[in-house]
């Protein structure tokens, strides 16, 4: 990643007034073990009141994870020209600052990519750069079909949890082949500018919602990641290595009509300490129409939402500023 000199870190955003939540005991994050036989009414009443939770005894192999993170950490120190060979994001491919389409920056570096494809890393390059993006395509591979698993596992769990028949009526939309869900490697590189700034808080990732289904967030052992509550505070994550994190996409919103909720979450720059996360984006085939679920409609309960197809809400989403909320124009007034 290239260092900024001074009069360019002033393009970032930095936190002045909404600090984390100033209360003495902020609520602790849901924590989730998997193998335990209550642990669906626990995903339920965690997705229902925070839309983020943590997982333990998640069946993914501890040497698939620290692979990938080794690789990555490869991957991310090699010359920028070297990482720019990848191919802009367009929206895939490595990107640096720069989010989305609409002008949003922050303090990363990162690699977007589809899961359904093989990692489509480029190929004509020298050959460290080649042996490097080998080795991470395999890492990638592995990491991602054990994360997938245990993802559809999670909606399989929700989908008992809320009664819903088939169990597979949530997790056979990332399963599908068409799937479109994505990955995403982030790098945020220390930021020395966090340490003279206001309060320390420079963003490395913006306040947004994630479109899809749910992410499955896993992180080093540098902290960053904060949610927001409910009544808009923020909290921060305690970073755990060896656990999952969960976030309830805006789909999940929009097919519990709002039961859960899709959390808004943002990323801080660390004055010393690099941050490497890695995220899939569990989302559903391009034309799968998303709605509340009929079942999950008590009485004469109203859709919340217009119908919409996951391409159209993309189309839109990407239309969209990050902290932008996405799914205003599919709201019923
Ligand atoms: C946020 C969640 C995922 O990282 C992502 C992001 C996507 C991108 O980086 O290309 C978007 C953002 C995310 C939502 C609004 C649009 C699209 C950047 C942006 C400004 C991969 C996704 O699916 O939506």
């Amino acid at each position: 990643m290239v260092i900024l000199s001074k009069p360019v870190i002033e393009q970032f955003s930095y936190i002045r007034n909404k600090q984390p939540s100033a209360a003495l005991f902020p609520p602790l994050i849901p924590m989730v073990d998997l193998s335990k036989p209550d642990s669906k009414h626990q995903i339920i009443k965690a997705c229902e009141e925070f839309g983020f939770f943590k997982v333990i005894n998640h069946g993914v192999p501890m040497e698939l994870i620290s692979r990938l993170e080794s690789e990555a950490t490869e991957f991310f120190s090699l010359p920028l020209c070297e990482k720019e060979k990848t191919g802009q994001p367009k929206p895939y491919g490595y990107g640096n600052k720069r989010i989305g389409p609409n002008g949003d920056v922050g303090w990363v570096e990162y690699l977007l990519l589809t899961t359904n494809q093989d990692p489509n890393l480029a190929t004509e390059n020298p050959e460290t750069f080649e042996s490097v993006l080998l080795f991470l395509r395999v890492a990638l591979n592995n990491y991602m079909a054990a994360v997938k698993k245990m993802a559809c596992e999670i909606l399989e769990m929700v989908a008992d949890g809320l009664k819903i028949q088939p169990r597979n009526s949530l997790s056979k939309l990332m399963m599908d082949e068409q799937s479109d869900s994505v990955f995403r490697l982030n790098h945020y590189p220390p930021c020395p500018d966090a340490l003279q700034s206001l309060n320390g808080n420079v963003i490395g990732f913006g306040e947004h919602t994630d479109p899809q289904i749910i992410s499955v967030l896993r992180s080093n052992n540098t902290a960053g990641l904060q949610i927001s509550l409910r009544d808009g505070s923020w909290i921060s994550v305690p970073p755990d290595q060896y656990s999952f994190f969960i976030n309830v996409g805006d789909s999940l919103q929009v097919m519990t009509n709002g039961r859960f909720n899709s959390v808004k979450h943002r990323v801080m720059a660390n004055s010393v300490k690099s941050r490497l996360s890695m995220i899939y984006f569990c989302g559903p085939p391009l034309s799968e129409k998303i709605a509340p679920l009929p079942c999950l409609m008590r009485g004469d309960q109203q859709s919340l939402y217009k119908e919409f197809t996951w391409f159209e809400y993309k189309r839109s989403a990407y239309a969209s500023r990050l902290a932008h909320n996405r799914l205003m124009h599919f709201e019923k007034i």
